[in-house]
């Protein structure tokens, strides 16, 4: 059934040349959403996971940047707020695009499609797009300290989470009274306050007015971020090992930004992200500290003490991670990232286990399966109940759930789509859903 569901989602979510991420909640295409949606779908459609990446590098702005949001021209301006008129930018392709990026897991994303189908020609044409998205994260981005800002909740891709309270209080407000496009779809206690709502518009808008050049309020280091900046690196390197050129500067870069990570932001049990603009580590409890695990050159003793903080203060055995410890002020199970399990979280975190403690990794693999048979594809889940929450039929959510099924139910590394229908059919489970999708 779920695995039904999940092909169901990702054909009927599919535009054309990408995937939303929800119908009515996001109607246009995200970048980082992109990413984990290509994954999936390299196990079904290769083809469709390779025009999803190449689609939204399109979007690419010529400093390098892939903007967080690539605008459906088709999507009328009210059906999504901050719209492109907000942001009020074009890329040289012509599309309407934001103006802010997201964590860069777009090479892992790339490199997965191709194991899936290997397909010179694609990593030649995206290889140096994600060189180029890279450069533009080290060139406008990187501090003296070798790690990478964000300047808005926003570029972390975990908008909401608790470890923003205390750098958003830097932020006025300005605009009250916005329009919530999000609350038509999902109930407020779902999502974020009309506060926080503000004070993201005003940093977007700060941001927009030094023509996406100049941080506003608010910049942090996160290690969300800047692990997938490394993994990004090691995943550079073996890209170009397989095109026949040279690995060596990525491999360099990839172990400098462990390095920075380490001596900069490991609290001895947790990464934590670091305000830049008071200099200090922000004592929070997000599953983001978690996320350095994804680095394979993360020494051993570091890994050890995660994985520890992941047992205790997350409960890593319950099932499914909370995306913020539920041991912490300001965990919330409901509210939007401030503490429910989100697929590509839990995903990532797999990914950093599988090598490390492959017991552990397939806990979680089925804590993601049993969450998504028990609440549907939804947005968020309740970390403990699993009672679903935000937008239904979410894109990564049904992809990240058909690459672990792929991976790890049917002990299948790596499959494609038509073997995995063909392994479906024999499950009884989906008929013939292979059959949906063109190759
Ligand atoms: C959420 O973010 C958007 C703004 O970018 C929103 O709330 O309107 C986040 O969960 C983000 O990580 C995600 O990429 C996006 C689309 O799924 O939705």
């Amino acid at each position: 059934m779920i695995l039904r569901d999940a092909v169901r989602v990702l054909v009927n979510n599919w535009d054309g040349n990408y995937t939303v991420p929800s119908r009515r909640l996001y109607p246009h295409q995200w970048s980082w959403d992109s990413a984990f949606i290509a994954i999936g779908n390299a196990r079904l459609s290769p083809r469709r996971a390779r025009t999803e990446l190449l689609s939204l590098f399109c979007a690419q702005w010529p400093d390098g940047r892939v903007p967080h949001i690539v605008f459906n021209p088709k999507v009328p301006e009210a059906a999504y707020f901050p719209g492109p008129q907000f942001w009020g930018v074009r890329a040289p392709s012509g599309s309407a695009t934001s103006g802010i990026v997201q964590p860069p897991v777009h090479a892992l994303a790339a490199w997965k499609t191709h194991l899936a189908e290997p397909d010179p020609a694609f990593l030649r044409r995206i290889y140096p797009r994600l060189v180029a998205q890279q450069g533009f994260l080290r060139t406008h981005r990187r501090s003296a300290k070798g790690l990478i800002s964000i300047v808005h909740p926003w570029e972390s891709g975990m908008d909401n989470s608790p470890a923003w309270d205390e750098p958003l209080q830097a932020v006025e407000p300005g605009q009250t009274g916005l329009v919530r496009k999000d609350l038509d779809t999902v109930s407020a206690e779902e999502r974020p306050t009309d506060c926080d709502y503000a004070r993201y518009v005003a940093l977007a808008l700060a941001y927009r007015d030094s023509g996406y050049r100049l941080p506003g309020a608010f910049q942090v280091e996160d290690p969300l971020f800047n692990a997938a900046y490394g993994l990004a690196e090691h995943t550079l390197a073996a890209i170009a090992r397989e095109l026949g050129l040279d690995p060596e500067p990525h491999e360099r870069e990839a172990s400098a930004t462990t390095r920075a990570l380490v001596d900069h932001l490991f609290d001895g049990a947790l990464f934590q992200a670091r305000d830049v603009r008071t200099g200090q580590l922000i004592d929070s409890a997000s599953a983001a500290g978690l996320m350095p695990l994804l680095l394979p050159d993360l020494p051993d003793k570091v890994a050890d003490a995660l994985i520890d903080t992941a047992l205790d203060r997350f409960a890593l055995k319950d099932g499914v991670l909370p995306g913020y410890s539920p041991f912490a002020p300001g965990f919330d199970p409901a509210r939007y990232w401030r503490g429910p399990s989100w697929i590509n979280l839990d995903w990532l975190v797999w990914q950093g286990l599988k090598k490390r403690r492959p017991d552990l990794a397939g806990h979680l693999a089925n804590g993601i399966l049993c969450a998504a048979a028990r609440a549907g594809l939804r947005e968020y889940f309740d970390p403990f109940t699993l009672r679903g929450h935000g937008s239904r039929d979410f894109s990564w959510s049904a992809a990240l759930v058909l690459d672990v099924v792929a991976e790890h139910a049917l002990h299948s590394v790596p499959a494609s789509g038509r073997e995995i229908g063909q392994k479906l059919r024999c499950f009884g489970e989906a008929g013939n859903v292979s059959d949906h999708v063109p190759a």
